[in-house]
């Protein structure tokens, strides 16, 4: 298993706060526990600056071991990986993930042709790993078309997995094969929901199925959910659990990690755009007789749980910090050279910042590759660098990487930066 050394401690939070991801825009938020224990989100990306959400692309991971301090594991598939794609690219929109049989088949929605709304296909990725190694092994024939988005797919004890998906105003499910890229019955409508709009979700607590799904508000969706005790319905309504967000959509997951449930959704709190979003989460809880309460929705979010000591990861020899003394500074910019990937491959990261402005913008190149554009939030003050900002992205092997950062929307001071490869 490929792991990162570990978060700098001056990047470790006290408490999760919302959004729980801020260094680039994230939505959909679909979350899993695996069997190493730790919570993984998988997320789609809003590309900034956003137009409507068609220019969404290239889905990163998100992962944890209390909840709290979150590690981006970096970008796992974009849209110039996919070869049944519309040519055009962008409209990667709401993803999931799902483990079987030592793999991990991630599901995402994409059109394949021009006419995007007409053409969305279910597309597969997989990997013996749950963040990164994705590689694409086409669509599910049978799923798709007008409007249907979103898929979800639910692991059930027994081994059987079940598909859902949907899109305006229809929700269908049916059956996989075990090869779990193929489907076993015909999808059929899910009977019983009230109001469904898009955003299905389905999970198992109790032996009781829940299906949860954003509704029809105008332009302020909230999250409904229906319970059944079939995977596949019907359903019987049970009521709204997430009011409106802030935001135009709203799309969620429901997991549970060490003993507590959670609700993972997005908003529009940093950048005030509905196409710009940023992933939360808060704490879920249920009434005795299985209903969901509303979840409340924080800013501070929640404290860390704690960590078993054998699953702190090993300090890394690896990791360097280059401070921007050493770098080359011009009018906008600032560049690192000689920066050490190790043996090559993933790397975090790590960036200390100071900015006056609400939200100024940092543009990544590695190796002069054009990468994200990296949100820098007010620190208040241009000689507080306590901003901090993390992504993971690609190096090459030894000491040839140049990570550059050209600034915009207000000046930004970096401090320093750490890279902290991973390791095998
Ligand atoms: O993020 C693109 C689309 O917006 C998703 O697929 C929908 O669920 C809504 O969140």
């Amino acid at each position: 298993m490929i792991r990162n050394a570990g978060i700098p401690a001056d990047f470790l939070k006290e408490t999760s706060q919302n959004p729980i991801i801020t260094t680039i825009f994230t939505a959909d938020p679909s979350a899993h526990v695996w069997e190493d224990g730790k919570v993984y989100i998988y997320a789609s990306h809003d590309m900034d600056p956003a137009r409507g959400c068609d220019l969404m692309d290239r889905y990163h991971v998100f992962s944890s071991e209390d909840m709290v301090n979150w590690l981006d594991e970096g970008e796992i598939l974009r849209s110039d990986d996919v070869s049944w794609g519309r040519s055009e690219g962008g409209f990667m929109w709401a993803p999931d993930c799902a483990f079987k049989n030592g793999t991990y088949y991630f599901y995402y929605p994409h059109p394949s042709g021009s006419n995007w709304n007409d053409s969305w296909k279910m597309g597969v990725a997989t990997s013996r790993n749950p963040a990164s190694g994705f590689t694409d092994q086409g669509y599910i024939e049978g799923l798709g078309g007008f409007a249907m988005i979103d898929p979800c797919v639910l692991v059930d004890d027994d081994g059987r997995a079940y598909m859902y998906y949907g899109g305006g105003g229809r929700c269908a499910g049916g059956e996989l094969n075990d090869d779990m890229i193929s489907l076993k019955t015909e999808m059929h409508d899910m009977e019983g929901l009230e109001d469904f709009h898009e955003a299905a979700w389905v999970f198992k607590r109790n032996g009781l199925y829940y299906l949860t799904y954003s509704d029809n508000l105008d332009n302020l969706n909230r999250m409904r959910y229906a319970t059944s005790s079939n995977p596949l319905g019907p359903w019987a309504y049970r009521g709204i659990f997430l009011e409106p967000t802030g935001c135009s959509t709203s799309h969620g997951s429901v997991a549970e990690f060490k003993g507590q449930w959670y609700m993972f959704y997005h908003n529009q709190a940093i950048s005030g755009q509905g196409n710009l979003r940023s992933v939360c989460m808060d704490q879920l809880f249920f009434n005795e007789d299985g209903t969901i309460q509303t979840v409340i929705q924080t800013k501070g979010g929640i404290q860390p749980q704690p960590i078993a000591p054998t699953s702190t990861p090993a300090p890394n020899p690896n990791g360097k910090t280059y401070s921007a003394e050493n770098s080359t500074v011009g009018d906008s910019y600032c560049q690192y050279d000689l920066v050490d990937g190790a043996q090559g491959g993933r790397a975090a990261i790590y960036i200390r910042y100071a900015t006056t402005e609400h939200l100024a913008k940092l543009h990544l190149t590695v190796n002069r590759e054009d990468l994200s554009l990296l949100n820098a939030l007010s620190t208040g003050s241009p000689s507080d660098f306590t901003g901090r900002a993390s992504i993971t992205v690609q190096l090459k092997p030894g000491n040839d990487n140049s990570i550059r950062f050209t600034t915009s929307n207000g000046d930004i001071r970096l401090k320093s930066i750490t890279v902290i490869p991973f390791l095998d």
